[in-house]
């Protein structure tokens, strides 16, 4: 049946997290090892799904640690090192790919691999692949692999492991924290997928756009790429205020503007929302609490964690996931096959 591996791989995000934050318990000597002495400078770098994972990543990373962090894709590290480099610093480079196998990434962990004062990391669900083969540090989340070509529970559960090193390594009581995500995860997939559905299928909307600021930038990023994977959508994403500097120019009455609301701040995001409300767009709002400025103009989707927003921010992916699912279906497309696209992009330079 078209789909079906997808909606399975969607719906398994609360057993594959719980599998994930094992292997974590069972994978701390690892980051037991840098605890005690923090590297100067951390690169976190991937390519497509693992790019943007990457940007909330080192958000997450230098917002809870202290220690600067910086995003980017496997190519431009490779191609322009010294927009990333500092070759004196002692520099952690986090390389992110669900198979391991990406050209660009290999090649840029080549490159960093001959460096002085750098080592390697990588986070990935293939423990046998190539990527994995160049690592100082190696955590791998075999349970994540996916039949489909999109990603969904991989690039979920290795976003909780990047939660999982920052929040250790800046001293946070993880576990206890994080080991609410699984459920979290499984009320918002069972309360949410009706809304997810109704939004996916409805064909008068023609245009995404996905809104996240900090630590939900990657993941409004990661939104807007499943929806131009799966469904094949006109699908941008933005930091939230950055959307009325010219892209509200395409908002209509076709359009859905999905505003991922931190906490930090709710009330810029609200405001934001609210206008593009009032240029005809129809808003999904996903907040940690739904207040009651927001009843009467938005489709709500209320997370209800009592998590931190740094602890939180996997949890707005998911019901977006389900809404491409849907589209795609709806559409009559595959969502486990993408137009155009293969699970890894090798290339032969
Ligand atoms: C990265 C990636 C995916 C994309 C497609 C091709 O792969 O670009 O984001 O959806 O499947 O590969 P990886 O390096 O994380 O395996």
């Amino acid at each position: 049946m078209r789909g079906e591996y997808t909606y399975k791989e969607i719906l398994s995000q609360p057993e594959v997290w719980k599998l994930t934050l094992d292997g974590f318990r069972q994978q701390i000597p690892v980051f037991d090892i840098m605890h005690n002495s923090l590297p100067a400078k951390v690169i976190f770098t991937g390519c497509g799904s693992t790019y943007y994972l990457s940007l909330s990543a080192a958000r997450l990373f230098q917002s809870l640690t202290g220690v600067p962090s910086v995003a980017c894709p496997g190519s431009e590290l490779l191609f322009f090192p010294d927009l990333y480099e500092e070759r004196s610093k002692k520099t952690l480079v986090v390389a992110v790919s669900r198979s391991g196998e990406t050209t660009e990434t290999i090649r840029a962990i080549e490159r960093i691999r001959k460096l002085d004062n750098h080592r390697v990391m990588v986070i990935t669900c293939y423990p046998e692949s190539k990527l994995a083969g160049l690592s100082d540090f190696l955590v791998s989340i075999p349970d994540a692999q996916e039949v489909s070509v999109a990603q969904t529970r991989s690039f979920s559960s290795m976003t909780v492991i990047a939660e999982c090193l920052a929040g250790y390594l800046a001293g946070q009581e993880v576990l206890p924290i994080l080991g609410q995500l699984p459920n979290s995860v499984r009320y918002l997939l069972d309360k949410y997928e009706p809304i997810a559905k109704q939004l996916g299928e409805d064909l008068s909307l023609d245009r995404f756009f996905f809104l996240g600021s900090g630590f939900n930038y990657g993941i409004a990023c990661e939104a807007m790429l499943k929806m131009k994977e799966m469904s094949i959508s006109h699908s941008e994403a933005y930091h939230m205020m950055e959307f009325r500097h010219g892209p509200m120019s395409m908002v209509n009455e076709n359009a859905l503007v999905v505003g991922l609301i931190s906490e930090s701040t709710r009330q810029w995001d609200i405001a934001v929302l609210k206008h593009m409300h009032q240029l005809g767009g129809r808003i999904l709002a996903i907040t940690e609490q739904i207040s009651p400025e927001m009843e009467g103009w938005s489709f709500q989707v209320e997370i209800n964690s009592g998590l931190p927003d740094w602890a939180r921010t996997i949890l707005y992916l998911p019901v977006l996931q389900l809404m491409a699912y849907y589209r795609s279906y709806c559409k009559g497309l595959d969502p486990d096959r993408p137009t155009n696209l293969d699970a890894v992009v090798k290339l032969n330079l």
